[in-house]
């Protein structure tokens, strides 16, 4: 008989609030599934005519999922909570506990409508010390009501912790089973869900140091930098290339999907920077899409960097700062970080 998350969570020493977190979270992602499951007919597809912070278009599943993970976080007692659809953290009014939830609440989400594999991506910090505690008294700023949705600089300062710092990452796969990847700084494992209870399907994911499997939009390849057309160039020479052997390239733009491929057999998985938005340093958001993601590709056996950094170790400057992102077996990952040095 495999084992539940719940137990998985008390042997691992998981404090209960934190564990209270996490299962309120998922139990959220237990609905979402449910509704991603019955698509059309629950109504949920399509566009919701609205816009997030970043002026990407939303989709209906995009708000929905981000309202249930709201509630969710706010009724585990969560201190504060931020995602990719909400301009500024929501601080809970009635805090139980210190922990700072990050969702990307429907990750690839321009896939919901042709029924490809969608995902929501999770981290959770701990507010920094020398911000009033949960359980102390709360005349700081959290008390004042604006704080919802309005100006909120020192709410976002305390989510602004490098990666490092994460106590918690995951994401679940709306997939042909809904799956969830976790790690809590000691493995990364994983679950499927059946019947609203999540039983652990691998124990400890293991990424290959080596792969022959790259995942890149090769769409914008004239926009790349040289290290990245360089290594890209060398792969698609094959066997008689620099590289001595055939790479085989797959990308399905939900990175929650690509993402878990590189999880269950190995590969890379890229997203440069490149010369369309020069003023942006990549697509994809650090701290609730790059950051988990690279706290779970670590803890089994992988690398990720920004091309010249470990991604973990970049301290953020903006809530929703965007980053390059180079993950997955370890040698591939220390080949095109080297192409970026050299
Ligand atoms: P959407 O959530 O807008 O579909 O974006 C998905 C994503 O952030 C990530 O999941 C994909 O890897 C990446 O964007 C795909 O980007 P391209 O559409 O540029 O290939």
């Amino acid at each position: 008989m495999p084992q539940r998350l719940s137990e998985f969570l008390t042997q691992g020493n998981a404090p209960n609030d934190l564990t209270a977190v996490i299962m309120k979270l998922l139990e959220g992602c237990v609905t979402i599934s449910e509704e991603v499951r019955r698509g059309a007919l629950a109504g949920v597809l399509g566009e919701a005519g609205s816009d997030n912070v970043q002026g990407e278009h939303q989709k209906k599943l995009d708000v929905i999922s981000n309202e249930i993970l709201l509630a969710a976080a706010e009724q585990a007692g969560a201190y504060a909570i931020t995602s990719e659809e909400m301009e500024a953290p929501v601080v809970n009014p009635q805090p139980t506990n210190d922990y700072l939830v990050l969702f990307d609440p429907l990750d690839g989400s321009s896939n919901i409508d042709v029924n490809v594999s969608i995902g929501t991506i999770f981290s959770i910090l701990k507010k920094p010390n020398g911000l009033p505690r949960a359980d102390g008294p709360r005349n700081d700023v959290a008390n004042d009501s604006s704080w919802r949705g309005g100006n909120a600089d020192e709410a976002i300062q305390m989510f602004l912790q490098p990666g490092t710092r994460q106590l918690v990452a995951g994401y679940v796969t709306y997939g042909p089973s809904t799956q969830l990847v976790i790690t809590l700084g000691n493995g990364t494992t994983s679950f499927t869900l059946d019947q609203n209870e999540w039983w652990m399907t691998t124990p400890s994911m293991q990424v290959p140091v080596d792969t022959k499997e790259f995942s890149i939009n090769a769409s914008n390849a004239r926009h790349w930098e040289p290290p990245v057309k360089r290594y890209v160039d060398e792969m698609l020479a094959g066997k008689t290339g620099p590289l001595g052997k055939d790479f085989n390239m797959r990308w399905i733009a939900s990175m929650v999907a690509d993402v878990h491929r590189v999880l269950t057999r190995g590969g890379t998985f890229m997203y440069p920077r490149d010369a369309r938005e020069p003023d942006k340093a990549g697509k994809l958001r650090l701290m609730y899409e790059a950051n988990p993601m690279s706290f779970l590709i670590e803890q089994a056996g992988g690398a990720s960097t920004n091309g010249h950094q470990r991604i973990l170790e970049l301290q953020p400057q903006k809530l929703h700062e965007r980053v390059a992102v180079f993950l997955g077996s370890r040698n591939e990952i220390e080949r095109v970080t080297g192409y970026h040095k050299g």
